[in-house]
């Protein structure tokens, strides 16, 4: 039998939060803005956490097992230098996780990249470029996930990509 929802029901369900942000540190925020400003534009709802697999383990193990039943769709999922972050997100969860290796200092993000894309075969991670790029990356990738089962968000999300694609210039400016 379907269920008739009030309209106080309706704007909670719209308004629930789809995807979660998660960095290692706060440090990892700079990069990681810029997933949350790509959200936003799109209208996406979503949370920002600071959860460290290694200084919060506990944390993390909470956050993920419980991301699901919460009503997450995906988790994007930041962190630098021996960044295990998106891959143990990814053990305690089978939702999609997107990983953004942060740019380290000491090998400009190197370490991150390595340690997020090389996952085993049989947890997945989606890893995404190291530093901005990466994180803007990983809130479009978000969407378009979203996207397959919500039409209104994959026009907004054309509707985005037509708009970078007007702002680009046919000739160089001096
Ligand atoms: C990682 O260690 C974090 O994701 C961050 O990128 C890196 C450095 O953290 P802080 O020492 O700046 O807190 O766990």
């Amino acid at each position: 039998m379907s269920q008739i929802l009030s309209s106080s029901e309706i704007i909670q369900a719209e308004d629930a939060v789809r995807v979660g942000v998660i960095m290692g540190s706060q440090s990892d925020w700079e990069t990681m803005r810029h997933a949350c400003d790509i959200l936003d534009e799109l209208g996406i709802t979503h949370e920002r956490r600071i959860v460290s697999a290694h200084r919060t383990p506990d944390r993390l193990a909470d956050y993920a097992r419980t991301a699901r039943g919460r009503g997450l769709h995906v988790i994007i999922a930041g962190a630098g230098g021996a960044a295990h972050l998106p891959g143990m997100c990814a053990a305690w969860t089978s939702l999609p996780v997107l990983g953004v290796p942060v740019e380290s200092h000491a090998l400009k993000g190197q370490d991150s990249l390595l340690s997020i894309v090389q996952m085993p075969g049989g947890i997945p991670v989606g890893t995404l470029a190291i530093g901005k790029a990466g994180a803007k990356n990983a809130g479009l990738l978000a969407a378009s996930i979203l996207s397959l089962a919500d039409a209104e968000l994959a026009a907004r999300l054309d509707a985005w990509r037509g708009t970078q694609t007007a702002a680009v210039a046919d000739v160089p400016v001096e």
